[in-house]
């Protein structure tokens, strides 16, 4: 496979298609040459389908090494747009824009996901892209995705929403562009900041193809991407499908298969992803047959758009970011419809470790949405969200009133029946496997090292991981404390795939320092491994790895309120050894 991406070349048909515009746009004129040489001599005899492989023309790379390349700094301009791109975006926009708008990318589907047929009366879909203050190339990437992966008697429109944008480039350039180049696309404007929320209703009331398919702005959907999901929704109108999410790597733009995992949440009211029951996996057949899905992560999904209308679209009480996703899951499979992963369908989303936008008025869009989603759909359950979640009591979410009628007329099923049809292996808050410490060398195990490390030095603290700011402050370091189980500060989840969650809620991370110390922190979970992922090491499982970093945790200091860091790993180290002790409740 890497042999064919590496000798593709351009096709004659394409050509003067999109390369001359491609150029123009590109701030940086990084030519293709640069990136093609080793490809360039080699012609492939045999055309392949450029549609329907996901070869198109004018890519310039295709293997990592020439990915790699593409984030090369040349000169002090160079590292200013990748400086800027960075701060704007939370994306490596140098690399980006280098990337061709119609690079290949791997296929990522399972073997069995090939040489499928399809009816030929599969109904037509309106994509529908809401935006706010993208990058050029992403935004342009994700397009173009569409239109050359996507065959066109299938493609009824691409929606492109702008939700306000005050970058330039999103403004006239964008519609010149889109006149000029893209046929199938129509261009919207919210008029005033809506969030991703209402854009998408609005988006969804502009458009008139049989399915809505909505994607993120920094997308690239996979070779036959939407045949797949359309099949679901033409076998049944209420069925909503959800392609596989790979990930597009935000510093190296590298394109990556994710595993076959399924959408949860916490009691905190987060989307989380799941492991796939082990007797959901068994032949072979169950890697390419639909999922079902208790929660979608929210962004990327097809749906029939008179089911979306009759359903009640979307809150349009909720703003800007966060909880509609947990909201239109409940509500699919309360009242009546089934949510699932197909997993032939495959699109990649670039994950950034930060939104780079804020809210207007820097409110905290997420905790009142997911309140109306606890007060609408959750009955006697949102008393665990509270029990997470006890400052958001006060707060306030707005009428709700819509909503409530909304679910009676649509006589959905309560919540209870969701958690025990659903998503039964969804345990509650402080039962058993919720978590416990994770704690510093006790003392009294030192004397088996008394002979090599001295019996005069630090012993270890026996004292605890601890959040210093709580544990929904992003960012917080870590400190030593004295361990107490009622602390949710310390209480540490370790899941089966090397995540430590505290108190459910954030996951342990480190910052980002290329040199120097580096600090562990708690962020927001990702579940894309990297820096959030952790292994216990060394002969007897004491040091706490982050193999992304190669350092362990360690306190330097073993007292009260000193900083944990990161340090090279020794087993031998009591200051480095921890140990997962108990489990509360
Ligand atoms: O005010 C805004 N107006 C917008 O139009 C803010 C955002 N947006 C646009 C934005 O440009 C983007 O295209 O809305 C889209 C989603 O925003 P992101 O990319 O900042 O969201 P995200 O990828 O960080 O977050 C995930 O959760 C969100 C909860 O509200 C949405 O459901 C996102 O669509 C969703 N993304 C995915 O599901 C992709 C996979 C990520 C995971 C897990
Ligand atoms: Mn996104």
């Amino acid at each position: 496979i890497l042999f064919l991406y590496m000798h593709l070349q351009d096709s004659p048909a394409r050509n003067g298609l999109y390369s001359p515009r491609d150029g123009e746009r590109r701030r940086v004129q990084l030519q293709p040459r640069t990136f093609q040489d080793s490809s360039a001599s080699k012609k492939h005899t045999e055309r392949e389908d450029p549609v329907r492989h996901g070869y198109v023309k004018d890519f310039k790379h295709a293997d990592s090494d020439d990915i790699s390349q593409l984030g090369i700094i040349r000169n002090p301009e160079d590292q200013k747009q990748r400086d800027e791109g960075y701060s704007h975006y939370a994306f490596n926009t140098l690399i980006s824009d280098r990337l061709s708008l119609h690079r290949i990318i791997p296929d990522t589907r399972h073997r069995l996901c090939q040489h499928r047929q399809f009816t030929g009366s599969l109904p037509k879909a309106s994509v529908v892209i809401c935006f706010y203050n993208e990058a050029w190339s992403a935004l342009l990437r994700t397009v173009w995705s569409v239109v050359d992966r996507t065959p066109s008697h299938l493609l009824h429109e691409i929606v492109l929403v702008d939700d306000n944008s005050d970058l330039p480039h999103l403004g006239e350039e964008l519609e010149t562009y889109v006149a000029e180049n893209l046929p199938q696309v129509k261009v919207i404007r919210t008029g005033e900041r809506q969030g991703l929320i209402r854009a998408r209703i609005f988006g969804a009331d502009h458009a008139t193809g049989e399915v809505l398919v909505f994607l993120d702005s920094h997308c690239e959907v996979n070779v036959e991407w939407l045949e797949p999901l359309l099949e679901r929704i033409h076998e049944n109108q209420t069925n909503v499908a959800i392609p596989i999410i790979d990930i597009v790597d935000h510093d190296t733009f590298e394109y990556e298969a994710s595993p076959l995992v399924r959408g949860g949440f916490n009691w905190g009211l987060h989307f989380r992803w799941d492991g796939m029951p082990g007797n959901m996996l068994i032949e072979k057949a169950d890697y390419v047959r639909p999922i079902k899905t208790p929660t979608m992560a929210g962004g990327l999904f097809a749906m029939d758009r008179q089911y979306f209308i009759a359903m009640g679209k979307y809150d349009p009480g909720m703003d800007v970011w966060g909880g509609e996703n947990l909201e239109i899951s409940f509500r699919i499979w309360q009242c009546g419809g089934r949510l699932e992963i197909i997993p032939c369908s495959r699109i990649g989303h670039i994950f950034r470790k930060r939104r780079p936008y804020g809210s207007p008025g820097g409110a905290d869009t997420m905790t009142r949405n997911s309140l109306r989603v606890a007060m609408v759909w959750m009955d006697e359950y949102k008393e665990y969200y509270f029990q997470v979640r006890p400052d958001a009591r006060k707060k306030d979410f707005g009428d709700i009133s819509e909503r409530v009628a909304l679910r009676r007329r649509l006589k959905c099923q309560p919540f209870k029946w969701y958690m025990d049809n659903v998503y039964p292996e969804l345990t509650l808050p402080n039962n058993k496997g919720g978590g416990g410490w994770v704690r510093n060398q006790q003392i009294k195990r030192a004397n088996a090292n008394i002979f090599r490390a001295g019996h005069l030095m630090y012993h270890g603290s026996n004292l605890c991981v601890t959040s210093e700011q709580g544990i929904y402050d992003k960012k917080s370091l870590l400190v030593l404390g004295k361990c107490d189980k009622d602390e949710q500060s310390q209480i540490w989840k370790e899941t089966e795939e090397g995540y430590f969650m505290l108190a459910g809620v954030l996951c342990l991370d480190i910052e980002d320092v290329p040199m120097g110390r580096s600090y562990p922190r708690i962020m927001k979970c990702h579940y894309a491994k990297g820096s959030q992922q952790w292994k216990w090491k060394g002969l007897h499982s004491r040091n706490l790895l982050n193999p992304a970093s190669g350092k362990c945790l360690g306190a330097r200091e073993p007292r009260a309120g000193s900083h944990i860091s990161m340090e090279i790993c020794n087993e031998d180290d009591k200051e480095l050894q921890f140990e997962m002790v108990g489990s509360t409740g």
